[in-house]
């Protein structure tokens, strides 16, 4: 990976876009296209409501039913498609469903309808005023590069910078009842094919899963996430995770602390990986220089979008920081967005990118995501999203929309379809 040349990320700077297309001497259709700016000519936001195949428990709760915002931008006549990762209650960070449709509506659909910009790369600039909801930000902007991939007929994840044709997937295992749940579990995913094992952990359901786990799959990879659900004091128990041979512990501590990781990782073994902590580049470069961790999970929603994502992938290249991209139980739109971010080159370790039917029994693109026996998923080489969006069973889907409109950034609500 080091030396290789990658293309240089359509997002570091503005023209990029342009160079990346004159460096690879395709898909430019005319000169003029160079200078064509992109006007927000309508925003839709909806709320749909779909059932998770089987529930999900974090240290933090256990869900089922998911409330999810789904962004839909109009420009030029082309549609593109974002997806809010927020959850139903403010537990993994402080955004849920329904404070991103108050500051979507609000304030995020204010500043950018009737927009007339070069590209993707200016959302964030546009939407500075509004500090946070990153989440509800990133739905925004990851529709806009939707829209982009498809006006400049490159596909998304070349458009980024990506580079892999295949990225590596891992699952996320909920916390189970008791040990031998979760070793039937691990057996059922790794037949599958996935290639990493990442299970969820809270005091009292930590050690004894761990063990189990290791003993009966001696060679897999295997991590622990557990959300934030220990204190420094713990230190000593954390310490005991070390003659495991995980890949990392996801977030030990706080949801907000950096600090305290940079004391927890200096007496544990086992790499601390940040996730919740990191919202920016900023704060990975951070995290990094106090040896906070010495992985980073990315998250598109959480950082604000492929912009910010981008930007966090390089500052982690930068410093061989190993990162991978992190779910939020995402519906196909976001999935889609989250492989094409998975095919930077900084993206070396596997993801919590799985296959749509480990959540849904249908999802809202087609074809749906899938991995292969030897677990990985294909990068898609058609511009936009790479997948259809199925608009009929996302009608089906809405209980409440909302549509902006550039002529007089007038609203209009809409009930179910
Ligand atoms: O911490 O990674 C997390 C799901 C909801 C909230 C937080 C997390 C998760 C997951 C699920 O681990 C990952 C997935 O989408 O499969
Ligand atoms: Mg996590």
């Amino acid at each position: 990976m080091a030396g290789r040349s990658a293309p240089r990320p359509a997002v570091q700077q503005r023209p990029a876009t342009k160079s990346t297309k004159a460096e690879t001497g395709r898909n430019i259709r005319s000169a003029s296209d160079w200078w064509q700016l992109l006007k927000i000519d309508a925003l839709i936001l909806r709320e749909i409501h779909v059932r998770l195949k089987s529930s999900f428990e974090t240290s933090f709760g256990k869900i089922w039913e998911r409330r999810i915002l789904l962004v839909e931008a109009c420009c030029d006549r082309l549609s593109g498609w974002g997806e809010v990762t927020a959850g139903e209650g403010p537990f993994y960070n402080p955004e849920t469903t329904d404070t991103s449709w108050s500051i979507f509506c609000s304030f995020v659909a204010p500043l950018a309808i009737g927009k007339n910009i070069e590209g993707p790369g200016d959302v964030p600039a546009l939407l500075a005023p509004i500090r946070g909801h990153e989440m509800t930000k990133a739905a925004l902007e990851n529709a806009l590069w939707d829209i982009e991939s498809q006006r400049l007929g490159t596909p998304l994840a070349l458009l980024l910078g990506g580079t892999a044709r295949e990225i590596a997937c891992g699952v996320s295992l909920g916390i189970q009842t008791n040990p031998e749940a979760l070793l039937s579990i691990i057996e059922r995913e790794l037949a599958a094919g996935y290639q990493r094992i990442k299970i969820k952990i809270k005091p009292g359901k930590d050690l004894e899963f761990i063990a189990a786990a290791r003993k009966c799959f001696p060679a897999v990879k295997l991590m622990v996430d557990a959300n934030s659900a220990y204190h420094l004091e713990q230190a000593a128990h954390l310490r005991e995770f070390d003659a495991y041979d995980l890949m990392m512990i996801e977030q030990p501590l706080a949801w907000d602390d950096i600090f305290d990781h940079a004391k927890l990782q200096s007496q544990i073994r086992t790499p601390i990986c940040l996730d919740e902590s990191i919202h920016n580049a900023s704060h990975a470069r951070a995290a990094i220089e106090l040896g906070a961790c010495r992985i980073i999970n990315i998250k598109l929603g959480r950082v604000g979008g492929h912009s910010e994502a981008c930007r966090v992938q390089e500052i982690c290249r930068q410093r061989s920081i190993p990162v991978w991209s992190g779910g939020m139980l995402e519906t196909g739109i976001g999935r889609a967005h989250n492989i094409a971010m998975s095919s930077l080159p900084g993206f070396t370790l596997p993801g919590d990118v799985s296959a749509s039917k480990r959540y849904w029994d249908e999802d809202i693109i087609e074809p749906e995501v899938e991995v292969t026996p030897k677990g990985t998923i294909v990068v898609p080489t058609t511009p936009g999203l790479g997948y259809s969006v199925r608009r009929k069973r996302i009608e089906q889907l809405t209980v409440r929309q909302q549509v902006f409109h550039a002529k007089d950034s007038e609203v209009s609500v809409k009930g179910a379809a």
